[in-house]
């Protein structure tokens, strides 16, 4: 598949889907059960209406490579899902239909929606039943860039949650585009054919070397004694095949550029459990907006580093003409897969024929605050949490446990009960600190929060929905509880958010 490429290429799902989508069934609607139309009649008036979107989640074959055909859950039968472009505060109606045997959450990422729609069981967004429908309508916010994926616990099933192809992009236009481009490139970083190691190898140099030394005795007597009682390592996941915008290096369709073009890149991580990194051999990344939302410092960076379910806009000048690889730093990602080829009009010589060139870009590291305003935010918050993560290594059935302030969110289909409790109106701030020496892409559904420390650093005014926290480190983010209802926040590492690193906020 061909790269996102701009407004004049979209198509609204429900027109790739126009077959699908007929009259739904009453049968589909008994099952779906649970829409805000619906009360004591089976049919309420608006289910009769079509739907401005149509997903179905589906078992596919998706060619990565040509004749590498893999099986995977998705979104209307193709990898990534198909991009679905709102308008800031326009509401929408979509229907999701789950053609799986499995009950399902679709959760809008980084979006201030109801928990009605979250897509999050343990905050009550009810289940797209098996073999059922629901119908979504809501008012997409804030703009910029977010993308929807599952929000299932996989645990010990690689088939299952963010695992499978269940990731699409989203793009809410603003009202005023953040810098002027020429045109726009969707990529959707995605690995497939996962297995079990005990014990990774997670990129760990590239953020600042902040390491608090009391997170770290900490973490690493922790571990010391878990050894000492003859515990292996804790399970890890690793990969068989990288993909950008499903296709392996080489076997997509390349971007094709000119010089002198600005093309603004929408990026996201849509990896159940990888940390990404992106450079373009020879260009700069004028970084735009962090998780969609603008910056206020725009600095041009050599690299992109991305947690899992981050996203990064960002400007490329194309300058420097030739057939490249834009690709990650990992020499073994990369040669499985994990780029894609960047090709000037005109290009020739010794580079062409699909295959790129690949220079490896200076040591950088990844610091949020180069982003930021200089100097602390204004705001101070009402109410301080603090919070510190913990590993208890391989205590799950070999898997890691993780806990947040020493408790392990439940692992059973029962609900829980909040332990952090917000009254609205009021800006709090999470004080986090990590204990253990994995990094964690910490998310916050249905709120946005303000990067207020990072590093030792105190920053300002960079908005996001993930922030990666390195090993023994500690980050500070605030937000104000301006969205009731229940909060997930979690440790989108998949292997983590499963086994323990989750917790509820409710509005008191
Ligand atoms: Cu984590």
């Amino acid at each position: 598949m061909a790269p996102f490429e701009s407004r004049r290429s979209f198509l609204k799902a429900a027109s790739l889907t126009a077959a699908a989508t007929v009259f739904p069934t009453n049968k589909v609607l008994a099952q779906a059960g649970t829409s805000p139309q619906q009360s004591d009649s089976p049919v309420a008036p608006s289910e009769q209406d079509p739907a401005d979107y149509t997903l179905r989640i589906k078992n596919s074959p998706i060619e990565i490579a040509p004749k590498r055909i893999i099986s995977a859950t998705t979104y209307n039968g193709q990898f990534p899902g198909p991009l679905l472009r709102f308008k800031e505060s326009a509401p929408v109606t979509i229907d999701v239909h789950n053609e799986t045997d499995t009950p399902e959450q679709l959760h809008w990422h980084g979006q201030k929606v109801p928990v009605f729609v979250d897509g999050a069981s343990e905050e009550g967004t009810p289940f797209i039943p098996a073999h059922g429908r629901r119908r979504l309508m809501f008012t997409p916010g804030p703009a910029g860039l977010r993308f929807y994926h599952t929000h299932n616990r996989a645990g010990a099933n690689l088939a299952a949650g963010q695992y499978s192809g269940q990731v699409g992009p989203v793009y809410i236009e603003p009202k005023q585009e953040a810098g002027r481009y020429d045109r726009e490139v969707f990529l959707v970083l995605k690995e497939f054919e996962p297995t079990f190691s005990r014990g990774g190898d997670m990129p760990q140099n590239f953020l600042p070397p902040k390491k608090i030394k009391a997170l770290e005795d900490q973490g690493e007597s922790a571990m010391k004694a878990s050894l000492a009682k003859g515990m292996p390592h804790g399970y890890e996941v690793g990969y068989q095949s990288f993909t950008i915008n499903g296709r392996m290096l080489g076997h997509g369709e390349p971007i094709r550029v000119k010089r002198g073009e600005r093309v603004l890149f929408h990026v996201v991580n849509g990896s159940a459990t990888e940390i990404r990194s992106l450079a373009l051999p020879g260009h700069f990344f004028q970084v735009v907006a962090l998780d969609g939302n603008p910056v206020p410092n725009p600095a041009s960076v050599p690299v992109l580093w991305l947690g899992t379910a981050e996203r990064v806009s960002a400007i490329v000048e194309m300058s420097h003409p030739g057939v490249w690889i834009m690709g990650d730093l990992a020499d073994d990602d990369r040669h499985h897969g994990m780029g894609i080829i960047v090709e000037y009009a005109g290009a020739s010589g010794k580079a062409h024929a699909g295959k790129g060139e690949w220079i490896a870009p200076p040591k950088f590291h990844w610091d949020y605050s180069l982003f930021a305003k200089p100097g602390a935010t204004a705001a101070q918050p009402d109410e301080t949490f603090d919070m510190i993560f913990e590993k208890d290594n391989a205590a799950e059935d070999g898997f890691n446990r993780w806990t947040i302030n020493g408790n392990a969110y439940p692992m059973s289909d029962q609900p829980a009960s909040a332990s952090f409790h917000l009254q609205q109106g009021k800006r709090y701030r999470i004080r986090m600190r990590n204990a253990s020496d994995d990094i964690h892409p910490i998310h916050l559904h249905r709120h946005s929060f303000e990067l207020t420390k990072i590093g030792g650093k105190p920053t300002a005014r960079v908005t996001k929905d993930v922030v990666m926290l390195g090993g023994y480190q500690e980050a500070e983010i605030d937000f104000v509880a301006d969205n009731p209802g229940l909060t997930l926040f979690h440790c989108h590492q998949q292997l983590h958010m499963d086994f323990g690193f989750m917790a509820l906020f409710d509005y008191v």
